[in-house]
């Protein structure tokens, strides 16, 4: 039924010989029990639907209401399987629960999943010309010069991937909305993006669109977008009297207002408070939702005002402002407080907000992590921020947080921005879908280890000895401490090439607009956040949160130049001078890159042809960079400090 679309990991099928018929109680008819239908024969190769006991899979709907709304429970019984569900979703997500855990051969039954996190969203940075932004894995799926690409086998088999690893939401357009973009929430457009939306609900995906604030001028033609302005309410709720009229089963907005030139409430002098709830009550009575994303600052910054600092933006505009939002309002909050660095502290805003409902937002796109060419395997990142303690109350870890300081837990969760377009295996970088399939797993359980996601993924990818497994796992685990270890030191963030965020340029935001500066000069590296002396962003955390990032002493070495400037003599608790580590780090990052190669190379043998040198091209890629960063890193910290390497390494003054 489906084409076979390159190396996704749902292409092996259960054999025939584990499990032969399938059986569906209680069967009511509807989109999602067609779906299951379709799927059956999909994943578990050849199977009938009949009442037979043997080798059988039960579908069965429970009443008992403890698995919820989306989870389900697999049980092993003598003639197969029973998988049970609290609605016919529920079991949709279970047999793609059992399909993996057959193929992984890591099922222990029974087997309970009830997700974690309620929404647990992809966001799409498409343009209808085709283009990505932020896109290296080819153009978009949805559309293609200003037209949509109207390829519905495509976009069901992505629905049914990004279904099969728990995504219940997608929002199909860049969030910087340009011309024709706008006029998404219009007649004709509409109608194209229901059929695509009729696909998502085949999967249990529900579709929103990222809007402009100021569509009541770029569509409406009215003379203003002020919120509060009575002609544009009604103007926004017509609008979505249409659009629910058309696809009724419709998510809601993504919205990015007054940030990076888009329009916003500011231009009014009204609040983001103001904004949101306007558009919340022009949707609420549709049961959709806003979703308004916090990452708001000034691009326009002076370099020369070290009293600005962008960290701060989004805790400062949004924490006074937190119980203010309409019940169907939700903040999208990014992970750190810059944006979507190798490495960067929590956003403090995690913990903070007590009375708003949040998602967080992280990015499956590499744009500052690799471009999908250098491997860069994020769930640890994830992780740890899931697992960050904010120490803000009872529930201070973020994965708590999210979800038990939003008003309405239904409407909290995680969302991230999507790595896919049309190349072949859809990712670029055929290790890049363990990025896609890792934050899927681990928005829906974020209690899975970064290794159990891994292993599963190249279980469900390839067919691999015990051997090869180990050596692909070790690269993939490894592979995030190693982009940081070649690229910017201790968070000190953005020395990439501006514009395009791959390739080392350490002044390259230096004297730019941006708000991301390292300060580096012949004495020493890194930003002064703290309160006594620097710009007093470390106040935005707990009490014991902003001690422990305040003082020098316990501010643990990763973030150290992302809170403190300290001279290239500091020594940090590893023992290292700052200037050591700088160069340590990044003659290791590159030797790692090698040993990735060499690794690779010795597992060929395993790997289907197209992986191995699809992988093969983007490691030699990867040294490449890896190499200019070093050199470019270490000369430039050699230049300013005149500090040599204690090991005597090559370092090019
Ligand atoms: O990281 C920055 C990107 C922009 C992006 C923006 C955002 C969609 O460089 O390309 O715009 O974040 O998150 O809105």
């Amino acid at each position: 039924m489906f084409e076979k679309r390159d190396l996704c990991w749902l292409l092996k099928p259960v054999s025939k010989k584990q499990i032969v018929t399938w059986f569906m109680e209680d069967r009511a008819p509807s989109v999602t029990a067609r779906t299951i239908e379709r799927e059956m024969p999909l994943l578990f190769d050849g199977i009938s639907r009949s009442q037979k006991e043997d080798a059988s899979i039960v579908l069965s709907l429970t009443e008992e209401g403890s698995l919820g709304d989306e989870g389900y429970s697999i049980d092993k019984t003598e003639s197969g399987y029973v998988i049970k569900g609290g609605t016919q979703k529920g079991l949709l997500y279970g047999i793609f629960g059992l399909h993996r855990l057959l193929v992984g051969k890591n099922g222990s039954f029974p087997y309970i999943s009830i997700p974690d996190q309620n929404y647990r969203m992809i966001n799409h940075w498409d343009n209808f010309d085709g283009t990505i932004e932020r896109g290296y894995s080819g153009n978009s799926i949805f559309f293609d010069h200003n037209k949509f690409r109207g390829d519905m086998n495509l976009i069901r088999q992505y629905a049914r991937l990004l279904a099969s690893v728990g995504i219940n939401a997608v929002s199909i357009n860049n969030v910087n909305v340009r011309k024709y973009e706008r006029f998404f929430i219009t007649g004709d457009y509409l109608k194209e993006i229901k059929k695509i939306g009729d696909i998502f609900t085949e999967y249990g995906i529900q579709i929103f669109l990222a809007i402009d604030f100021a569509a009541p001028i770029s569509v409406g033609k009215l003379s203003t977008a002020d919120p509060l302005c009575p002609e544009v309410a009604s103007w926004w709720r017509h609008a979505v009297e249409e659009l629910y009229r058309i696809i009724p089963d419709f998510g809601g907005f993504v919205v990015k207002a007054d940030s990076e030139h888009e329009p916003g409430p500011f231009t009014y002098g009204r609040s983001h408070g103001d904004g949101a709830n306007m558009l919340a009550k022009a949707i609420r009575p549709f049961g959709g939702i806003i979703v308004w994303r916090c990452f708001v600052y000034d691009c326009t910054q002076d370099w020369r005002d070290r009293s600005l600092d962008r960290a701060r933006a989004a805790y400062d505009l949004f924490h006074e402002l937190d119980g203010s939002f309409d019940e169907n309002v939700i903040l999208q909050i990014k992970n750190g407080p810059i944006d979507f660095q190798i490495r960067e502290p929590v956003s403090p805003l995690f913990g903070s907000l007590k009375e708003t409902n949040q998602i967080l937002e992280f990015q499956i796109t590499q744009e500052y992590t690799g471009h999908q060419k250098d491997i860069c395997y994020l769930v640890p990142m994830w992780k740890e921020v899931l697992d960050f303690d904010t120490r803000h109350g009872a529930s201070s870890l973020v994965k708590k947080a999210v979800r038990e300081y939003s008003p309405n837990q239904k409407l909290s969760g995680i969302c991230a921005v999507g790595n896919v377009g049309m190349d072949r295996n859809w990712t670029g970088n055929k290790m890049a879908q363990a990025n896609w399939y890792g934050y899927g797993r681990l928005a829906w359980d974020n209690d899975l280890t970064s290794e159990e996601i891994a292993k599963e993924w190249l279980y469900l990818s390839f067919d691999l000895t015990d051997d090869a497994m180990k050596k692909a796992l070790s690269i993939l685990i490894t592979s995030r401490d190693t982009y940081e270890n070649y690229t910017c030191p201790l968070a000190v963030g953005f020395m990439c090439k501006p514009g395009i965020h791959y390739g080392c340029d350490i002044d390259g935001y230096e004297y730019d607009c941006w708000g991301t500066y390292h300060y580096a000069d012949r004495d020493g590296v890194g930003r002064d956040r703290t309160a006594a002396t620097g710009t007093g962003y470390t106040k935005q955390y707990s009490p014991l949160k902003f001690q422990e990032y305040e003082d020098i002493h316990t501010c643990p070495d990763q973030l150290l130049l992302f809170f403190h400037h300290v001279p290239y003599t500091h020594v940090l608790h590893s023992g290292k001078t700052v200037i050591q580590h700088i160069y340590d780090t990044h003659f290791d990052g590159v030797e790692k890159v090698k040993e990735y190669q060499a690794k690779w190379e010795s597992i060929r043998d395993v790997l289907d042809e197209d992986s191995y040198k699809n992988v093969r091209d983007r490691l030699n890629l990867q040294l490449k960079n890896a190499v200019e960063w070093r050199d470019q890193i270490n000369t430039y910290f050699f230049r300013k400090s005149g500090i040599g390497d204690e090991a005597g390494r090559t370092i090019y003054n």
